[in-house]
């Protein structure tokens, strides 16, 4: 969604009330996925670490936002998904070239992202080569930005063979999240998507660069989770190579101590002069991508949420300001306004409070649903119905059954409405887009878009608006069974 954050000067935090009208101008429950777990699903201090991360928590993605800082330009092995002109492929969309920037740069942007943005909880350091391997510079900023703002959690992303060597800094820094990507544990299969790897001083090719990965990026999952930090594991499925070797790699990231594994589909575009993209390697569909998550259902928990976001994003996941804080753009002066994202926070949790009791209701009443029922979402933050149709780039897909209310991921659609005017082959892709789901709730759509989707069987529903997104389904569920008791 490119719906705008609010800025510090939108928002009243005199009451909690206001604070939520602001939010619906301006500015993404729970499930059987690890990553939507709550309060009740683990212990305080590991809940305290992610309850404001929106990548650990699916629930927090509806309220926080992230940005990275592109400070670590080195890498240390060659991914065939990886043109290194481009930002780390395996914690972004390759394809965009973020703005270097040195330690110093990069802490004076956090804190104007910080003194703008009140949602702000993350830094995350992810590239545009390996943060552990450039580890000075990735150091030295996460050292400037705790020093000036301790509230804000950092985060770090590697390829993890240089990991193992700072796993001491990295606790001594609080640097409570680091995320490893490994993509195999049989070295046959890592070796046909990292070809070299640069270790001890030596350029190493093959099995023996692939078995000299591996054993890298368990000894640093093991050494991180020993100390309490939490480790997100991501891994770039690549049909045909290892799609069906993922179970494998979930049950062997579960058994050293991963918390959420994210299965990313590999982006493979010949334009973005990566091996895989200039030999015709293709990434999943959304069908095969869903199978293999499915298959590790029980083992590592799974994060569904993920956004492939761009290695200088800014804002809520999906969401991207990252062009509004180019160095050229920041004041001359920033003032940081703690105050804000404390009265943010605290608003956040009265409504999480609300939320979760509206959402402990509506599960009861999907519970009388006989068969599974997809929704589309259209929102903009906070666990609402508060995003136009036409403005909708994304739609967030929630599923109800017998067992309740659950997010089940997104699907990107581009914006169809231009000026207010309807493009077709938009439409198009939107009804593709949404083709196994019969129900779009958002907060206004026009006649012509409603027409359309109702002649693909999809109903628009405007009249829940503002409405938590639990509450709407549950009532869109009763109707529907109060209309099936009527025809009955
Ligand atoms: Fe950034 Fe990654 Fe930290 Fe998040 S992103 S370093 S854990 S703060 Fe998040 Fe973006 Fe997916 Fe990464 S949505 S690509 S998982
Ligand atoms: Fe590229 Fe990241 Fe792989 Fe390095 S670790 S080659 S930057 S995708």
């Amino acid at each position: 969604m490119s719906a705008p954050l609010i800025p510090i000067a939108g928002l009243s935090v005199s009451s909690r009330e206001e604070m939520g009208a602001a939010l619906q101008q301006g500015g993404c429950s729970k499930s059987s996925c690890g990553s939507s777990a709550g309060p009740a699903d683990m212990d305080p201090a590991t809940w305290a670490k992610v309850k404001d991360h929106p990548c650990y928590s699916e629930e927090a993605h509806h309220y926080f936002a992230r940005m990275h800082v592109a400070v670590a330009p080195a890498c240390n092995i060659q991914c065939n998904y990886c043109n290194r002109k481009f930002d780390c492929a395996n914690e972004s969309r390759p394809g965009v070239v973020s703005e270097r920037l040195t330690p110093e740069q990069a802490a004076r942007k956090v804190l104007a992202v910080a003194a703008e943005v009140p949602q702000l909880s993350v830094l995350g350091i992810a590239g545009p080569g390996d943060a552990a391997y450039d580890w000075r510079k990735t150091r030295a900023t996460f050292a400037q930005v705790a020093e000036r703002l301790p509230d804000i959690k950092l985060c770090l992303s590697s390829n993890g063979l240089a990991l193992p060597d700072h796993v001491e800094e990295i606790v001594a820094m609080n640097i409570d999240h680091v995320t490893i990507t490994i993509n195999a544990i049989d070295p046959e299969i890592g070796a046909q998507i990292v070809p070299w790897i640069f270790y001890q001083g030596k350029r190493r090719t093959g099995i023996e660069a692939a078995t000299i990965l591996r054993d890298r990026q368990l000894q640093a999952l093991e050494m991180l989770t020993e100390k309490g930090v939490l480790v997100k594991v991501n891994s770039v499925l690549i049909p045909g190579i290892n799609d069906d070797h993922l179970i494998e790699v979930n049950k062997a990231v579960k058994a050293r101590g991963a918390f959420l594994h994210n299965i990313m589909p590999l982006i493979s575009d010949p334009a973005h002069g990566t091996h895989f993209g200039l030999t015709g390697q293709r990434g999943p569909t959304a069908a095969e991508l869903k199978k293999v998550q499915d298959a590790c259902a029980g083992g590592a928990n799974l994060m569904r949420h993920c956004r492939q976001c761009r290695a200088d994003a800014v804002g809520l996941l999906g969401e991207d300001r990252g062009q509004e804080f180019t160095l050229d753009k920041l004041p001359e002066v920033i003032e940081d306004a703690p105050e804000a994202r404390d009265a943010y926070r605290a608003w956040v949790a009265e409504e999480r409070k609300d939320r979760a009791a509206a959402a402990e209701h509506a599960d009861a009443a999907a519970a009388a649903t006989e068969a599974p029922t997809l929704f589309a979402v259209c929102t903009r933050g906070s666990g609402r119905i508060n995003l136009h149709f036409g403005k909708a780039t994304e739609f967030q897909i929630y599923e109800a059954d017998a067992d309740g209310i659950r997010f089940v991921g997104h699907r990107r659609a581009d914006n169809y409405c231009l000026g207010g005017y309807g493009d077709e082959d938009r439409m198009g892709e939107i009804i593709r887009v949404l083709a196994d789901v019969p129900y779009v709730l958002c907060q206004k759509i026009g006649e012509g878009p409603r027409a359309s989707l109702a002649k693909y069987g999809i109903e628009a529903i405007d009249s829940l608006g503002e409405d938590y997104i639990e509450t709407a389904i549950a009532a869109v569920l009763q109707s529907r069974a109060a209309r099936a008791a009527k025809r009955a």
